[in-house]
């Protein structure tokens, strides 16, 4: 898939912002939301993009998952930048053009500007009002650095940053393992894409989250307090704004897991009774038991994380992990491609 959201961060903020807004709107963007929400629902394995998770309440419901004691991607990543920040630092170097993808309110990067000093400040989201608000912000505390904010979609395959982006020294920055929202084919086109836009001397910082024991993975996506329950259960309201259905959410159940044979967690909506659901221009007849699938937060293994950004045309230059060995920052530089007979195609 995607774009997502924050501990404030945002991917799925992209296309969330856009399908937030999207009842109402008649633009073909709008439609054409509608029309893959429908043809979702339709699939014989009804399913929802996560995108969709994203309204204005769901944005919210992320950040209070960000807090709970069992999510622990965004501590745990907060904590390798806390500890390893001055070396980090000096692998990726000052001065950089610092593009920030799915930035939401910037915190992550401007927590980081004290020790990474970069050049241009570029943070990249669909929401460009909020976006706006805080680099307004953050250019009263930095004003040394030169921001241009960037309200662009970069999910799709074909996003192109535009040249008021300084070329030198281009690094991305694409923390909370977002990636892994992607399927493992579209993590490959998308790091392919940024390495497509890195130049010679650029690369990039992504927050990588690393497979581990299942209790561990099911208790972070399936909380005792039921946040990440009402995360999943209001895409539900959410296709009821854009498309009119007539979801009655308390007939769902939630569901979270890990699924070891396909190394991803899992997130799906299961009908607790035979339901029968209207839209417009739809319907549908659930069976009990039966799910909509809204998510896949694949967990890579570290080698699988490198090999992934090698495959992209980057070469990890460093990886930073906790002692558990939970997550994963990797700093990945562009490299030369081979030309000649031994290159591969
Ligand atoms: C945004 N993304 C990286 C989160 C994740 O862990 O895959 C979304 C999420 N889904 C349930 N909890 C959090």
């Amino acid at each position: 898939m995607l774009n997502q959201p924050t501990d404030a961060q945002s991917t799925s903020d992209a296309a969330a912002g856009a399908a937030a807004n999207a009842a109402l709107d008649t633009s073909a963007e709008a439609l054409r939301l509608r029309a893959e929400l429908d043809a979702g629902l339709r699939a014989r394995h009804a399913c929802i993009s996560p995108k969709f998770l994203y309204d204005a309440l769901g944005s919210r419901l992320f950040e209070a998952i960000c807090e709970l004691p069992e999510y622990y991607p965004t501590r745990t990543e907060a904590a390798i930048f806390a500890r390893h920040g001055g070396e980090i630092a000096r692998a990726v170097g000052t001065g950089a053009t610092l593009i920030d993808l799915g930035a939401g309110n910037c915190a992550k990067a401007a927590s980081l500007f004290p020790l990474l000093h970069p050049f241009q400040y570029v943070p990249v989201d669909i929401s460009a009002d909020f976006l706006q608000d805080a680099v307004e912000r953050l250019r009263q505390r930095f004003r040394h650095i030169e921001m241009n904010a960037l309200g662009m979609d970069f999910s799709g395959g074909d996003w192109q940053l535009p040249d008021t982006v300084r070329h030198e020294r281009r690094l991305f920055f694409y923390p909370g393992s977002s990636i892994g929202n992607f399927t493992p084919d579209e993590a490959l086109a998308f790091l392919r894409r940024v390495r497509a836009q890195c130049g010679p001397d650029g690369g990039i910082l992504i927050g990588i989250d690393l497979a581990k024991e299942s209790a561990v993975l099911d208790a972070a996506y399936d909380d005792a307090l039921g946040v990440t329950a009402a995360f999943n259960l209001n895409v539900l309201r959410h296709a009821n704004r854009l498309l009119g259905a007539d979801f009655d959410i308390r007939a769902w159940r939630h569901r979270g897991f890990y699924n070891e044979r396909e190394g991803r967690v899992e997130m799906h909506l299961e009908a607790r009774t035979v339901q029968q659901v209207s839209w417009r221009g739809g319907s549908r007849r659930f069976e009990a038991g039966e799910c909509i699938h809204t998510e896949n937060s694949y967990k890579y293994r570290p080698g699988g994380a490198v090999g992934l950004l090698e495959q992209a045309g980057f070469a990890a230059a460093g990886v930073w992990s906790d002692a558990r060995g939970w997550f994963a920052v990797i700093h990945a530089r562009a490299a030369v491609p081979m030309i000649g007979p031994g290159a591969m195609h």
